[in-house]
């Protein structure tokens, strides 16, 4: 979007960065483009955090990749032309499907890709390809909020309901999340309520609560069974709303009986009193939500955990009814969107299953291929990284937008995998410690050099604009699968470059899923309009395939010139169960894969710091971040340093059963004496993902990231 003729050239697009997509308007040219948040988009208003603000400075990075690299005779990184780069690509995939088989070839996507690349990676992978094999790091990120959500609701909209429907709350449980640092600009949402931070430290978020419950890491399960426990015996219960809008309160029930107060305070370390306070406070609020982050749900009973809190909300009345509700904070810029266009290891685009035939036969036909072409669901994130080079695992790993040498668990086990491979492919555009161990780098277009859309935590579709052309060299990721796709024989038309057209074949793909977008269009969002899926008409023309089960989204056109207005709010009139009811979980508390013992005392947790983004690839790049968290810190009680003979400041390797990280040691009260924090931002030997483990959730595959044992000893050097 040009400004007025004469005046300097804007544009309005949205940060490159988390979920939250708070819109902002850039200025300028390449080294000195100018970023500021625009007024007028509701959940910013006018406020960006540190790293919205910094976002430039790394599309003039200093080490930006600007031409392919590929690994020379001598074991060193290359520069090579395009055509070079592409065509040693596709022979060497081409040779290995031949030996291998098609799943000898694999894909490992990402959560901040737009729309348009996450679809066109997913088709890249099953038609392209032919492989099963391919999972994305949503997986590390939304999988245990996405399968607990859709078990209960029927589906999985992370939000459903507007962020500022959360301004006129009276009460808000945030149940391991910590937006104070990891969506600063939520916290102006969050300011009208009171709120009740669970967290096993007193973070900034918990510091701005009325009650902070600071449970042992790993036990948010049997408090949510305790909070249910006491909704009921403190006659708190929604009886009217639990019979007529959900099922399975008993067996649910039946479960928490057990877990009396004194019982969960044991367990939690979380005192009655506070527990009892909680509940009250929830139940007695005319609006309320209950939120869960990463803290709750980053676990080898994170879904359990999830659905636990959701029958919480269920008991009291909260889901899918307006000024109340549930949800979970969706991670990544496209965290929401990423889990819905198919570079998950079991579905299609629309949020559709890669096992049910009806939803091969409509996605194929929009590809054009057979529907027994289609390869079946693969590996999860963690389980694909880790059969990488062995037997009858894959040969051959592309990667786009994930950086897992420094984020993945048990990472020294995952850089020795991706070691293994006989071709390894990383497109990016800075150099991350993925990108280093590549044979191919292949260097694409940033954020605010390319268009396409992504969906926010709130479900809606946002569309990022183009404000810079690429500079020379470099590819978008679209033009890169292009690239490949054709060199691998599939006919030029089939993987198009061009966003927009993406875009509306995406509709169609999704025509019919849960995630229905094929009312949405880029005119439409051009013209300004707020469009949450599913939206399943434009213009009151039904586009692609015909609209069955989008759920209990109400889909009543306001009127059929307009098309559908969109779905805000998809549950206020029934849940997307067939019965449109919501389902309570019958979940039991268990302890986590590597509890405490003599030999590693701690609990060991992970998570983020406000100045640094993820695996610290982007953020480690801008010079006012890095002064703001220039290392790796390991957060640890005054009182259990002077047992452990720590100092502040000096340094300490904090080990599990998998491996040990080594970071500065910071001194704070904000955390539990039986729990240390490091954040994960870091690389080399400050990841702390060297001591996370390989325990997953059984249902989600979610990693175990917020609770090892370890054991944290003085070291004398820095990493
Ligand atoms: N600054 C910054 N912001 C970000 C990101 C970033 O990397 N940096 N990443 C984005 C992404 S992808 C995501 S997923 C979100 C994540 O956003 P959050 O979920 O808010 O982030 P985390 O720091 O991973 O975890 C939240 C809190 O969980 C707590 N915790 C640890 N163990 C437990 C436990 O057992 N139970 C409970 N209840 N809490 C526990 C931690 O102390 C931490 O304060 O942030 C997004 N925003
Ligand atoms: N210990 C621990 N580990 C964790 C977590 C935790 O809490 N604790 N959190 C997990 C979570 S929630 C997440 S989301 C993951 C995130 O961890 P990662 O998946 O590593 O995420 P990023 O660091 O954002 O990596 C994205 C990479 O892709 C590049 N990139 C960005 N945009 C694009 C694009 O459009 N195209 C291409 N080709 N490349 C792009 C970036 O430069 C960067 O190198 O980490 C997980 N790991
Ligand atoms: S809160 Fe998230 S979207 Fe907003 S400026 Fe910060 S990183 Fe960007
Ligand atoms: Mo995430």
């Amino acid at each position: 979007m040009a400004a007025a003729r004469g005046g300097p050239r804007e544009s309005t697009t949205h940060c490159p960065y988390c979920a939250l997509q708070c819109s902002t308007v850039l200025s300028g040219e390449r080294t000195e483009v100018a970023v500021r948040p625009s007024a007028d988009f509701a959940v910013n208003r006018g406020g960006l955090c540190q790293k919205g603000w910094t976002a430039p400075a790394v599309l003039a990075a200093p080490d930006r990749l600007l031409t392919p690299l590929v690994r020379g005779a001598g074991g060193e990184l290359e520069p090579a032309g395009w055509d070079e780069a592409l065509d040693l690509v596709a022979g060497r995939l081409t040779r290995i499907r031949a030996e291998y088989g098609a799943d000898a070839v694999a894909v490992f996507g990402g959560g901040g890709l737009t729309n348009e690349k996450a679809y066109t990676l997913g088709k890249f992978a099953r038609v392209a390809l032919g492989t099963s094999q391919i999972d994305y790091n949503g997986r590390f990120c939304m999988s245990s909020a996405a399968a607990a959500a859709t078990a209960a609701f029927g589906l999985d909209r992370g939000l459903p309901f507007p962020v500022t429907d959360l301004d006129g709350a009276d009460v808000i449980l945030l149940a391991g999340a910590n937006p104070a640092e990891t969506m600063p600009p939520l916290m102006r949402h969050l300011a009208g309520a009171e709120l009740v931070v669970v967290d096993p430290r007193r973070t900034r978020t918990a510091r701005q609560a009325a009650l902070h419950l600071q449970p042992v890491p790993g036990t948010d399960l049997a408090l949510a069974l305790g909070l249910l426990h006491l909704a009921v015996t403190e006659g708190l219960v929604d009886k009217e709303y639990v019979a007529e809008r959900t099922g399975g309160f008993d067996t649910a029930w039946e479960r928490c009986v057990a877990w009396w107060p004194e019982r969960v305070e044991e367990v939690t370390g979380v005192p009655a009193a506070d527990l009892r306070t909680a509940v009250r406070m929830l139940g007695d609020a005319r609006r309320a939500y209950v939120l869960t982050g990463r803290g709750a749900e980053q676990h080898s009973k994170g879904s359990d955990t999830v659905a636990a809190f959701i029958n919480l909300a269920l008991a009291l009345g909260l889901p899918g009814r307006e000024g109340s509700g549930f949800g979970t904070l969706t991670g990544q810029g496209n965290g929401q969107g990423g889990r819905e266009m198919g570079q998950k290891a079991d579905q299609l685009p629309g949020y559709r299953s890669l096992t049910d035939p009806a939803a091969r036969a409509h996605v194929a036909s929009v590809w054009g291929v057979d529907a027994d072409a289609l390869p079946g669901p693969g590996r999860s994130a963690y389980e694909l990284l880790d059969a990488l080079g062995r037997d009858g695992g894959p040969r051959a790993l592309l990667v786009f937008g994930s950086n897992p040498v420094v984020s993945a668990p048990r990472a020294a086990h995952v850089t020795e995998r991706l070691g293994a491979l006989d071709l390894l492919v990383v497109a990016d555009f800075v150099p991350s410690e993925t990108a280093a161990l590549a044979d191919v780098v292949l260097p694409v277009a940033q954020w605010a050099e390319e268009e396409g859309t992504l969906t926010s935590l709130e479900g809606r579709v946002l569309r990022r604009r183009a404000h810079l052309t690429p500079p020379p060299g470099v590819r978008t990721d679209l033009e890169v699968l292009h690239g490949l796709a054709t060199r691998l024989g599939q006919p030029a038309g089939r993987f198009s470059t061009r966003p927009r057209e993406v875009f509306d074949e995406l509709r169609r793909a999704s025509a019919g899923g849960p995630a229905d977008y094929s009312g949405i269009s880029y005119a439409r969002l051009d013209a300004g309009e707020a469009l949450h899926w599913p939206c399943p008409t434009e213009n009151g023309v039904e586009n692609g395939a015909g609209r069955s089960d989008t759920g209990g989204a109400r889909t009543d056109a306001a009127e059929s010139h307009q098309g559908h207005p969109g779905t805000p709010r998809p549950f206020l009139d029934r849940f997307a169960h067939p019965d449109g009811r919501a389902r309570f979980a019958a979940v039991e508390h268990r302890a986590a894969a590597r509890e405490p013992d003599r030999a590693f005392p701690l609990y060991g947790t992970t998570g983020r710091v406000l100045a640094q983004y993820q695996s610290g690839a982007q953020t480690r790049r801008v010079p006012e971040l890095v002064a703001a968290a220039p290392e790796a810190v390991v957060e640890v009680h005054p009182d259990t340093a002077r047992r452990l003979g720590l100092a502040d400041g000096g340094f300490a390797d904090v080990g599990s059963v998998y491996g040990a990280v080594r970071a500065r040691v910071r001194l704070t009260r904000t955390v539990r004496t039986d729990t240390v924090f490091v954040p994960f931002h870091f690389p080399g030997a400050a990841r702390a993902n060297l001591f996370t483990g390989d325990a997953l959730d059984p249902r989600s595959r979610m990693p175990e990231f917020k609770v090892t044992a370890v054991r944290v000893t003085p070291a004398g050097e820095g990493p």
